[in-house]
């Protein structure tokens, strides 16, 4: 029973930060995202992309979580984000503590919008709310279609998903028909954007970036209510 009692402490203590750093990024006008996915699902090469498609539209920072190194940080740096990066050790997530902390090194002023990439993984993020305005889970066509099957809580919390790496789809047992069914029975209001990143094929998600932004900002009086979209029809 103790056992039980401060797991749901942990959990309620992690809740009130999360709730101090939702608060501090609605004050600030900033859109924020989780994205989780697998490891080497294309978070980062999605974040690089991002950041160099929308240049000089909207200003991005960005908080890396991974177990260990800083090479999503320069990656990003390179893109000419503000970044930090969180070494997590031997944790399998980011806690709101610590993207609290992350967010004491980021000068929101002047900020639009914030992603954070979770440390590389589909279960254990999932549980912890940092804040955000969004959740984004990640697949990858690589890993099989049953993945969202096997992985129903992100897809229940997520508030968008992406489907990667469909300029492979020729070379790898997937069918995108098993994998919508499966999403469709667990969260059927979830859009599935599917996205080829080395392909540049991003367009719906930076529509998707483009417009929760302004919203977000028009909310706090900051910005245009009505952005321009990439593309007709983006979600
Ligand atoms: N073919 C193909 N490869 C991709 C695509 N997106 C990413 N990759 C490749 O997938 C590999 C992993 O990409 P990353 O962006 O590092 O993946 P990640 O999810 O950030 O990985 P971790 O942070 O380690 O969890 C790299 O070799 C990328 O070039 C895509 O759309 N198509
Ligand atoms: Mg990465």
């Amino acid at each position: 029973m103790s056992e039980i009692r401060i797991v749901q402490n942990v959990l309620k203590h992690n809740d009130e930060i999360a709730a101090m750093n939702r608060q501090r990024l609605r004050d600030a006008g900033v859109f924020w995202i989780d994205l989780i996915g697998s490891p080497g699902c294309g978070k980062t090469s999605l974040l690089e992309t991002t950041l160099r498609r929308l240049h000089g539209r909207i200003q991005i920072g960005i908080i890396a979580g991974d177990l260990a190194t800083d090479r999503d940080a320069k990656r990003i740096q390179a893109c000419g984000a503000k970044v930090v990066q969180i070494n997590t050790g031997k944790g399998c997530h980011l806690d709101a503590n610590q993207v609290r902390h992350a967010l004491d090194e980021i000068d929101l002023t002047g900020l639009d919008l914030l992603i954070i990439e979770n440390v590389g993984n589909l279960i254990c993020p999932v549980g912890f709310d940092l804040g955000q305005d969004a959740k984004v889970g990640m697949f990858s066509v690589c890993q099989g279609d049953d993945k969202a099957a096997k992985h129903p809580h992100l897809v229940r919390a997520a508030d968008l998903l992406i489907l990667n790496k469909t300029d492979l789809l020729q070379h790898v047992r997937f069918h995108p028909v098993t994998f919508r069914d499966d999403v469709e029975k667990l969260n059927p209001d979830v859009a599935i954007m599917e996205l080829s990143v080395t392909e540049s094929r991003v367009d719906p998600w930076l529509d998707w970036l483009i417009s929760k932004t302004a919203k977000a900002q028009a909310q706090t009086g900051n910005g245009s209510p009505e952005p321009t979209p990439l593309i007709q029809g983006g979600i």
